[in-house]
């Protein structure tokens, strides 16, 4: 039995479209911290078949499947009993895929012996979900040309960011972040702008966390935040991922800025708003958040560790 973690990452420039070639390469340049407190906790046992148990409950999850199919044309993996949990909403903008596919890697990786690196687990994680192959580090992920190899561009300790959830709808997403990018790719007038701009976008991103410049990060992050939904609202068919809640969230974080707090929002593929502050104003953002329209909860996140196993024996 083997138990690996893996925590989501939030982007800060987007990944959102894909290559048109095999491996599951994004078409953006993207970069993005690893959170804490949201974890996935992945646990396989060897088993008769193959068998998965999502949140406690059986799950037939294709991604999954044709995961492991992919893995054992290059390795010797018998039929496992795969179970994970989540101690967040799975499936909703909060990243699960991403900390999904790191856990499972790293926990197949450790159980079966493949005897991989870091490097190539991020690799075998992108191929199951793009976003996963970031959350395999800690700090702050690079995931860009010209080999599009996850790497860690500063560890959490150069700028430990604070990350505030406000959750405004728990349910799973209808449209799946690969179906509504391959409509984007297809459909959107902006869409070759978006993928054109993203390489400016993440060179920004880059030089703002190097240089610890928090007002230059929050402009690129709020930028390519909002080009990504121009761009799923202008798909067909549409992908609106915004509720309510969540515009009244960003007004939220664009008042308290205009304050002078320092916090900036992200959305992605779901409703709930990430508010990322520097430390000593989480309080004041959460407390914001949570008294904002149509917010059920806040999660209070600061920077968190790669994946790693638990226990295998
Ligand atoms: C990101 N997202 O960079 C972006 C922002 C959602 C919006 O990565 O098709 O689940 O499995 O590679 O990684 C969500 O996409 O997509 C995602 P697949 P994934 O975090």
């Amino acid at each position: 039995m083997t138990t690996a973690t893996a925590h989501p990452n939030i982007a800060l420039v987007k990944y959102w479209g894909k290559q048109l070639v095999r491996g599951n390469f994004p078409a953006t340049a993207n970069v993005s911290i690893t959170l804490s407190d949201l974890v996935t906790t992945t646990t396989l046992t060897d088993a008769a078949n193959d068998r998965v148990t999502l949140n406690g409950a059986p799950a037939d999850d294709p991604k999954i499947n044709s995961f492991l199919g992919l893995l054992r044309e290059s390795f010797d993996i018998g039929p496992l009993h795969i179970d994970t949990r989540n101690n967040f909403p799975t499936g909703a903008g909060l990243a699960s895929s991403a900390s999904g596919f790191a856990a499972l890697i790293t926990a197949i990786n450790a159980h079966t012996n493949l005897g991989l690196d870091t490097q190539a687990l991020s690799g075998w994680a992108r191929q199951g979900s793009a976003s996963a192959a970031r959350s395999l580090y800690a700090g702050f992920v690079s995931l860009a040309p010209p080999d599009w190899q996850a790497e860690v561009i500063a560890d959490a300790q150069h700028w430990p960011l604070a990350t505030v959830v406000a959750v405004t709808d728990e349910a799973a997403k209808s449209v799946s972040s690969s179906v509504g990018m391959e409509y984007s790719r297809r459909t959107s007038p902006y869409y070759d702008h978006w993928v054109g701009s993203s390489g400016q976008d993440h060179a920004a991103a880059v030089q703002a966390i190097h240089e610890r410049n928090f007002d230059a990060l929050a402009n690129t992050a709020e930028l390519s935040c909002l080009k990504m939904h121009s761009v799923m609202l202008t798909s067909q068919p549409t992908l609106a991922y915004w509720n309510p809640a969540t515009v009244a969230c960003m007004d939220t974080v664009r008042r308290l800025r205009k304050n002078g707090v320092a916090v900036f929002f992200t959305i992605d593929a779901g409703p709930q708003v990430k508010a990322i502050c520097l430390p000593q104003y989480t309080d004041t953002v959460s407390q914001a958040l949570a008294d904002t329209d149509g917010v059920t909860r806040t999660i209070q996140c600061g920077m968190g560790a790669g994946a790693q196993v638990l226990a295998s024996a």
